[in-house]
């Protein structure tokens, strides 16, 4: 038996590839016709694999999933884990052993060079079989060497039909499995590996081909960062995998780990360093680590990107200019590639920020765009690397709200870019953040990809939830990642949809593709959380083939890392299909974007941070009215930024959807929607919908006790059970602002009102003092409590008059500030019924704050607590560094209220 991909071993001009229509897995008909085995597997069938099965079906060897064998046998796979192996956890399937007579007793590696991908995919698949079935495979180089043994063979097509003459092979492209490169013979090795973890099986031949050829990750690591020791800007699962003090890490092994699982994806390049990138980057002794950065990607046939600091030619080279038409300048970035070259000859190529944020770029010699990007294209030419050239460019510094009404960030990318189509080199793509601003939590697709016709485009996707909780909330973005992929821009009338034009085929373009912001760190769990890694796998599976489903990505995660048991498929599923909107009702809805502190984190909510400032996501929010009026007739001209059709849906309110209103037109916050609702009733009802979804992801999650292993159980349930809390922080926050602007009460007469609370201010205080919160929103009433200067213990205390004996929910909102571990207790009667400390930093990655504030609050919930009428409720807080153990408010809440 044979299992093969194939021939073009070229890895550096694997990015430079045509794009093929057959993107999606097909089965090969002639290699059916001939019985044929497997998606990697072809001829001389001296044993049959179990072979995948691209249906849902379970084939008729397996157990069905529901039956009471598969669920004990789930049982007995409940081990402690974490999160390291991810989705390649290769976990035994029901009945393996029922497969041993029908697997090979070896694997053929046609290229048995160490460390070569199809060498890495022999060894993969001897590691998966060996831990779905329990059988151990060995490796031997030709098929001699297993003598009459049943083989499976890896290897390139030209490496099959040297010695397989007459082999036929399906059309594939670069990096396509069945066919194709040493990279395919690993991707199908994986794909193959991940149907059989999720016990599909059955007989015929897979092939497949990437949708587009750029399919990159990047990694926002500072490799010198002031000291703070392998920093990653908005990452939120550990320190950088790749640097440490300035330098590349001596120990690589995370690095090499992560590879494997981008390849397992199809991903073919990560760009390892901060596109804020630091010119240090580029000194000899770093360009060396950069190799081995290189040498560990290498056997996943992962190749290395790099970031570029534009002034480095000056900053580094010590020249006096970084004008990118200068000679002296041209040269140093030749002979810098020339020199990254001579390390890493398979070099992926550079990614570029330019003239936004505060960074240099061609714009400060007035120069254009264009003349930068090609600055490196010529550089890297030669090497056959490319550059990606990000369209994030703005300049803050010359936005202004106040007195420009036509002012607009999100028009920039279209004005800097837009003269410029075909004024690029080959090897240049424009790397567009799908929406104009910057990853928010809605935003409609960037109009630019339906400008740059002759230039191909890459679409930028932020997995890291930088946005949307930043992996303390759970949020499953492939959903909106679908509707910008989807999304039909009407290109000159026609149908033009994202993924067509990033992949190329709409504009008959050669390149193009996905770039993930992935900012993966050294927690084990890589995102900082087991189900945020659902958003790492489903980036690269969109790369590959953007028609997948978001349900049907997230049900092969969820077999992959948790196993078969279909309460688990069910409830993760449910959970995390509910998470986008959720996060959306209580962040920001109606398309105002995420109104998080957009100023300090981008975590807790902090609306007034919207406005006022030179960032640009301004939501124009006064007494009557609120949104941003981005039409062609009144407002800031933006919609007429899209082809006609789209256009005219967004100049009109009434064919504009709802949840994009504010996002293009400034209305009275008594506007009617389409629901008949308004605005403002609109929000608050939104707020309270939304955080209500996410009260039950608790409970969702505690029905699988039992089901999963207690390590990933215990840890999703600490982040839940903050996300809980923290939703209603948000609801209140922006409710409160919003109520507070417009005077409009709620309709229902939930918002300002909460009659299950007692605030700590009107408590009895001993050692604690009221405190006045600024953003005012940001808590109940809008004042705290702090501990007094000198004080180390503050009590704030009352009699609970007015409830009756019963059983309650008792929640307690505090401040967790970045200042220290205050400690706090709660007391009936005297009797403990919790204590807790504020080191919530220690354990998830998000943005802290010094401050109190909506980055900073949080709840903590005791579940049924017997409370007696006239019961005496004690709060203790004890300070620690600066932290004055801040309380906000205490709930006495019936079962199923969150107030
Ligand atoms: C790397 C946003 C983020 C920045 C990021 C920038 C970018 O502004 O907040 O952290 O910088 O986007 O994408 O360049």
């Amino acid at each position: 038996m044979s299992l093969l991909a194939s021939t073009v071993n070229d890895l550096r001009r694997s990015n430079v590839g045509p794009a093929n229509d057959k993107h999606s897995a097909t089965v090969h008909p002639e290699a059916r016709h001939n019985r044929t085995s497997g998606p990697v597997i072809y001829k001389d069938v001296r044993a049959s694999l179990p072979h995948p099965d691209l249906t849902s079906h379970p084939p008729s060897t397996l157990p069905t999933m529901r039956s009471p064998w598969f669920l004990a046998a789930v049982a007995s796979l409940v081990v402690a884990e974490d999160g390291l192996a991810g989705w390649l956890r290769y976990a035994p399937i029901p009945s393996a052993e029922c497969y041993h007579k029908r697997l090979p007793s070896a694997i053929v590696t046609l290229n048995s060079t160490v460390g070569s991908p199809v060498h890495t995919a022999g060894k993969e698949l001897a590691q998966g079989i060996e831990g779905i079935f329990g059988k151990n495979l060995k490796l031997v180089a030709t098929s001699d060497k297993a003598g009459s043994e049943p083989t499976v063979t890896v290897g390139t097509v030209a490496a099959f039909i040297d010695k397989n003459s007459g082999a036929k092979f399906p059309d594939l492209i670069e990096d396509g499995f069945h066919l194709n490169n040493e990279r395919g013979a690993l991707y199908g090795t994986f794909h193959y590996l991940s149907l059989l973890a999720r016990g599909n099986a059955s007989d015929f031949t897979l092939t497949s081909n990437p949708d587009a050829p750029i399919r990159w990750t990047n990694e926002w690591n500072n490799m010198a960062d002031g000291g703070t020791h392998g920093s990653v800007e908005r990452g939120y699962g550990g320190k950088s995998i790749f640097f440490w003090d300035g330098k590349i890490r001596d120990d690589l092994t995370r690095a090499g780990q992560y590879a494997r699982l981008l390849a397992s994806l199809g991903i073919n390049a990560a760009v390892v360093n901060n596109v804020n990138a630091n010119a240090s980057t580029l000194t000899p002794a770093n360009m060396d680590g950069l190799a081995r950065i290189a040498d560990v990607f290498r056997p996943y046939g992962v190749q290395l990107g790099l970031s570029l600091n534009f002034a480095s030619p000056q900053v580094l080279g010590e020249l006096d200019t970084f004008d990118p038409l200068d000679a002296k300048v041209v040269k140093w970035w030749h002979g810098i590639t020339d020199e990254l070259y001579k390390r890493i000859p398979d070099m992926a190529g550079y990614l570029v920020k330019a003239n936004s944020e505060g960074q240099p770029g061609p714009m400060t010699y007035n120069r254009t765009l264009a003349d930068g990007a090609n600055l490196f294209a010529r550089a890297l030419k030669p090497h056959g690397g490319i550059i990606l050239f990000r369209a994030f460019v703005y300049d803050h510094r010359t936005l202004n709200q106040t007195l420009d009404w036509k002012a607009d960030r999100a028009n920039a990318a279209v004005n800097y870019f837009d003269h410029l189509d075909g004024q690029f080199e080959p090897n240049v793509a424009i790397q567009i953040k799908h929406g104009p601003i910057d990853f928010q939590v809605r935003e409609p697709v960037s109009p630019l990809f339906a400008h740059l016709v002759k230039t191909p485009s890459v679409v930028e996707l932020q997995v890291s939830q930088e946005y949307f909780g930043q992996q303390a909330h759970l949020v499953y973005i492939a959903p909106m990642w679908k509707e910008v992929l989807d999304f039909d821009l009407r290109v000159d009338g026609k149908p033009s949809v994202v993924s067509d034009i990033v992949s190329g085929r709409r504009f008959g373009r050669k390149l193009g593709g996905y770039a993930g912001v992935s900012n993966v760190g050294t927690n084990t769990t890589w995102l900082g959380s087991h189900l945020a890694m659902s958003n790492l796998y489903a980036f690269g599976r969109l790369a590959w083939n953007p028609k997948q489903t978001s349900e049907g990505m997230l049900k092969e995660w969820i077999q992959l890392t948790f196993g078969h048991d279909q309460k688990v498929i069910d409830v993760i599923t449910k959970m995390s299909m509910q998470s986008w909107p959720a996060y959306e009702n209580y962040s920001g809805n109606l398309g105002l974007q995420t109104l998080t502190d957009l100023l300090l984190g981008h975590f807790g909510p902090n609306p007034g941070t919207s406005d006022g400032n030179p960032w640009g996501c301004w939501t124009r929010a006064d007494e009557d009215s609120i949104g941003m009026d981005r039409t062609v007739w009144n407002g800031t001209g933006f919609a007429g930024q899209y082809p006609a059709e789209v256009a005219a849906r967004y100049e009109r309110i009434e064919t504009t959807p709802d949840n994009l209103l504010l996002w293009f037109h400034h209305v009275p916050y008594t506007h009617r929607l389409k629901s008949g609702k308004t605005v403002i009733q609109h929000f608050y009802d939104a707020h309270y919908d939304g955080s209500a979804v996410a009260q039950t992801f608790v409970p969702q999650w505690q029905s699988l006790k039992g089901h999963i292993d207690d390590e990933r159980y215990e840890h999703m349930l600490f982040r839940l059970k903050f996300q809980a809390g923290h939703s209603l922080v948000w609801r209140d926050s922006i409710n409160q602002f919003y109520f507070n602007k417009s005077s409009i009460p709620d309709e229902a007469g939930r918002v300002g009102n909460h009659p299950y609370r007692i605030e700590a201010e009107d408590m009895e205080l001993d050692g604690y003092q009221s405190y006045r919160v600024s953003p005012f929103e940001t808590a109940s009433k809008f004042h705290c409590v702090v501990t007094s200067s000198n004080s180390t213990q503050g009590t704030a205390s009352t009699t609970l008059s007015k409830i009756e004996t019963g059983t309650y929910d008792l929640a307690v909102n505090y401040y967790d500030m970045a200042l220290g571990n205050s400690t706090w207790e709660a007391y009936l009667d005297d009797k403990l019924v919790g204590r807790w400390h504020g080191d919530f930093e220690y354990h998830v990655g998000r943005a802290s704050s010094p401050y109190i504030d909506g980055q900073t609050a949080t709840r903590i919930t005791f579940k049924g607590v017997s409370i007696r009428k006239g019961s005496k409720l004690k709060l203790v807080g004890k300070p620690d560094g600066k932290e004055p153990a801040p309380i906000d408010y205490v709930s006495i809440l019936p079962e199923g209220i969150a107030d």
